[in-house]
Parts: structure tokens; C-alpha cells; sequence
């Protein structure tokens, strides 16, 4: 079974994938011992250690504190928040926008611990953060470096502790991610399936869209409320014919107005989707239907534009393509479409096609393929996607094929812009003796790939496998 359908060919993953081999390459890390922190005091005085919670990060993301400290912690953000810290009793109670709370840290043993704020989603859309207990520093400073940590005042054993269980933390997502190839995806949910029109006596192609409030698994356990298109995220892929005369019946079951904005494609006014503007809102309860002829070849999207920078980044976002995209002499056939709907934002956060990693889906290939990667940003911020092992063909920016396509290894890809590349996979992509290859996919501004506790959000990798 591949992660998602498309049509009728798998567009990621097939049975009977090696995964010894796969699980040989990744096993190299796999040697985890269990570590057990010195837990004699340092000598170190004791200090308090500031730390800010915001919408949505916990900062510093790395936090050192020395043992037996005290955080203090303040809440400096517009909404409710508190701190817990991760297999441990230790937690504060809500902390109001503007107050603080102080926790003790006695009870804590010298290592590397994940810290979070519980309210629901907020984990998810980035406040988490490592804190790290046994050296004398205990200062705070800028998020992700590691500067106010006293390593000096740490013994041998206490830094080596520290160490591996970093080492363990990160090991954990890549295991997760890498067990998909053997028991499929790794949470609830697919987003971009297909959605089959029902087609009217003269041809019309109707597509049903209920706007509604889904649970939705972004990554294991991680699971919110999302903003949804007939429950998924992203919603379904709609997929029609130039020409074709389309009708959208969009049923909103919210409980807050909202609209439908066809992003990319060229509709008459009146269906352009955006309230006060060109329609009434559609509140709770109503139906509004929205027709037009398919112009294209277009890749575009569809998504909320009404209080769209919170409905958006919550999930109301999807695929509507219109043809393909005319490919460049000497290239293709494309023998699989990837789509990577880029996210960052709300409580689904930093994401690819609704996943963060590890539940991202793995890009599977072989040599011989042509593979058709389009990007669709329906985030806040930019992202430079970077593909590790082989360049990328751009032949279209924003569905419009380009007169000159051009290589590049990382696409920087703005909200609500789109492209498309191609990449001929080759058997230089593989691993020495005809193991498979396994490159990064991964956008480039670190912090929405890795962290403190390993890899996460908008990850994934091309899996090429022999034939
Ligand atoms: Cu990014």
C-alpha cells in the first residue's frame, strides 16, 4: 500500500521494500547506552534561570540550568501557557498572558530533558524545548546555541551523559520515521487523496468540500483540532481537464464564517472566493457553490481567505491542479507526481503535506524515474527546500511553465507561490552495492528541521531503491 493514492499508481511507497538494508544503514546510530547522570552537586552556586513562553516557542529553545536550580518562567505572549517538563511530575499550572510562574527543579537529576507547554497544539506548533540540567552556567541565552552551558564545571561522566541522551533523543524520530517502510504511516490520516467528481448530464465535474473541525495527527500522539476540508490536511486533491467546466459546493460546518479562494486559478469575479470583497461571508450552517471553466494547464491551490491567517495554517488548504504541466523536450515520462504542501503555522506548524516528521511520508524511487516534485506554500514564511544527492529541474513557477527551465539543489519557495521541478533519478543514487540510497529532503532554515531532540517538522527524505 503506498502512504497516499493518486489515481491509479501508488504515487509514494510499495510493498516489499528491504528494509533490513534500509534498517542496516540507519542502525549505525542504534547504539544507545542507557545513561545515568552523576548526580553530586557541582559546587556551583545556584541560580535562577529566566525563561519566556510566546506563540509559539519556548525560549531558549535550549535551556541549561544547574542542579537543584530554579526557571523562571514568564509568560509573555497574548494566550494562556504553561511548562511541563517531560517524564517527570514537575509542571506549572496555566500562567497567565503577562505573569510568571517559578519551578523548583530539586527533583531533577543531572541530563537532557524535553520541556513543553500542554495546552493543546501549542507543543505542536513549536513551543518545546530541551532542558539541560548538571552544569554550573545556568544562564540563559540565545535559542539554539549551547553557550550557557558551563561544560568545564562538568564532569567527564556528567558531559557523557548528557551527550548520549541527546544522541538517544534524536535517534528516536529517525527510527519512527524509517519503521513506516515496514508498517505504514505512523499516524491517522491522509491528506491529498483524490476527490471524484459527480458528473452532471452536460458534462459539469461537482466537487463537494465541507469545512470542518477535524482531529487531526500531525506527527505520533500528536494530535489537534484541525481546520479542515472533509476532515483532512491537506484537503482533497482536485484534478480536472483544461476546459472542464467545474462546480464547487462548499458546505460550511465551522463555527466561524468563511470562503473559498481558488489561488492560481483564473475565475470570474464573482467566484474569486473572498468575502466582503467578492461574496458574502459563508457563515456556520451555509452553502456556497462556486462555478467556473478549468483554465490551465494550472497547478494551483484552493484555501480560506477569511480570517484566512488563522484558517489557513489550521489546514484549510488543498491541491487543485487543472492538466499537467507541459515538460521540457528530453525529459519524462513522469512516473510520479510528489506534492509537498509546505506549512508552518497554526496547530498544524511546521509540516509537509500535513506531516511533520516523522510522519512525513518517504519519496520512493528507483533509477529510471522521473519524478515530479510541486511545491505549493501555503505557510507564513519562506522555505528553501533543499534535496540532498541530486539537482532539480524548475520547469514551472506558479503552474506557468518556464521558457527556460533551470537546475538548482535548493528552490526557496514564498508563501502562496508555487513550483515544479523534475529529477531523473539515476543508479548513481543508490548506496555501494546496490543497497538503497537514502538523501535528505528537507527545508533549509534549520530550525524548521531539527532540533534539540532531533529531526522534526518539514523532513522527509527520496528513498531510491534498486530495481
Ligand atoms: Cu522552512
Amino acid at each position: 500500500m503506498g502512504f497516499f493514492k493518486r489515481e491509479d499508481r501508488d504515487v509514494v511507497g510499495t510493498a516489499g521494500i528491504a528494509f533490513a538494508v534500509i534498517a542496516m544503514v540507519f542502525g549505525m546510530f542504534a547504539f544507545v547506552v542507557a545513561a545515568h547522570a552523576d548526580n553530586k552537586k557541582t559546587g556551583a552556586p545556584i541560580g535562577a534561570v529566566q525563561v519566556t513562553l510566546s506563540e509559539f516557542a519556548i525560549t531558549p529553545s535550549s535551556i541549561a540550568a544547574p542542579l537543584h536550580g530554579t526557571l523562571v518562567i514568564a509568560n509573555t505572549g497574548s494566550a494562556v501557557h504553561n511548562f511541563h517538563v517531560e517524564k517527570s511530575s514537575l509542571k506549572t499550572s496555566d500562567i497567565q498572558p503577562g505573569s510568571s510562574a517559578t519551578l523548583d527543579l530539586g527533583s531533577l537529576k543531572a541530563g537532557s530533558y524535553s520541556v513543553f507547554c500542554a495546552i493543546e497544539g501549542h507543543r505542536q506548533a513549536g513551543m518545546q524545548a530541551t532542558l539541560v540540567i548538571g552544569g554550573a552556567g545556568g544562564t540563559s541565552h540565545a535559542p539554539g546555541d549551547m553557550a550557557g552551558m558551563d561544560f568545564n564545571a562538568m564532569t567527564p561522566k556528567q558531559l557523557a551523559a548528557m551527550n548520549d541522551q541527546m544522541d538517544a533523543n534524536m535517534l528516536k524520530p529517525v527510527n519512527l520515521y524509517t519503521a513506516q517502510l515496514e508498517t505504514g504511516p505512523n499516524t491517522k490520516g491522509i491528506g491529498n487523496q483524490l476527490l471524484n467528481p459527480q458528473v452532471t448530464s452536460d458534462g459539469t465535474k461537482v466537487f463537494h468540500l465541507t469545512a470542518e473541525l477535524a482531529n487531526w495527527e500531525v506527527s505520533p500522539g500528536n494530535t489537534v483540532r484541525a481546520w479542515t476540508f472533509n476532515g483532512t490536511v491537506p484537503g482533497p486533491w482536485i484534478k480536472v481537464n483544461v476546459g472542464d467546466h467545474v462546480r464547487v459546493v462548499v458546505d460550511n460546518k465551522l463555527p466561524m464564517s468563511t470562503g473559498v479562494h481558488f489561488h492560481g486559478l483564473e475565475v470570474p469575479f464573482a467566484m474569486d472566493g473572498v468575502p466582503d470583497i467578492t461574496q458574502k461571508p459563508i457563515k456556520p450552517g451555509e452553502k456556497f457553490v462556486y462555478e467556473f471553466v478549468a483554465k490551465g494547464p494550472q497547478l494551483a491551490m484552493y484555501h480560506s481567505h477569511h480570517n484566512a491567517q488563522v484558517q489557513v495554517p489550521n489546514g484549510m488548504l488543498g491541491i487543485f491542479q487543472v492538466g499537467d504541466v507541459t515538460l521540457p523536450a528530453n525529459t519524462g515520462p513522469v512516473t510520479q507526481e510528489v506534492p509537498m504542501v509546505l506549512n508552518d503555522a497554526g496547530v498544524v506548524g511546521l509540516s509537509l503535506n500535513g506531516k511533520s516528521f516523522p510522519a512525513t511520508a518517504p519519496v520512493i524511487a528507483h533509477p529510471g524515474d522521473w519524478l515530479e516534485i510541486q511545491y505549493f506554500n501555503e505557510g507564513l514564511q519562506i522555505h528553501p527546500m533543499h534535496l540532498h544527492g541530486v539537482p532539480q529541474l524548475v520547469i514551472a513557477e506558479d503552474g506557468y511553465a518556464l521558457p527556460s527551465p533551470y537546475t538548482v539543489d535548493t528552490l526557496s519557495i514564498a508563501p502562496g507561490q508555487r513550483f515544479t521541478t523534475l529529477v531523473h533519478v539515476t543508479s548513481d543514487l543508490l548506496g555501494s552495492n546496490n543497497t538503497p540510497g537514502i538523501w535528505a529532503f528537507h527545508c533549509h532554515i534549520l530550525t524548521h528541521a531539527e532540533g534539540p531532540n532531533g529531526m522534526f517538522g518539514m523532513v522527509t527524505t527520496l528513498i531510491v531503491m534498486p530495481k
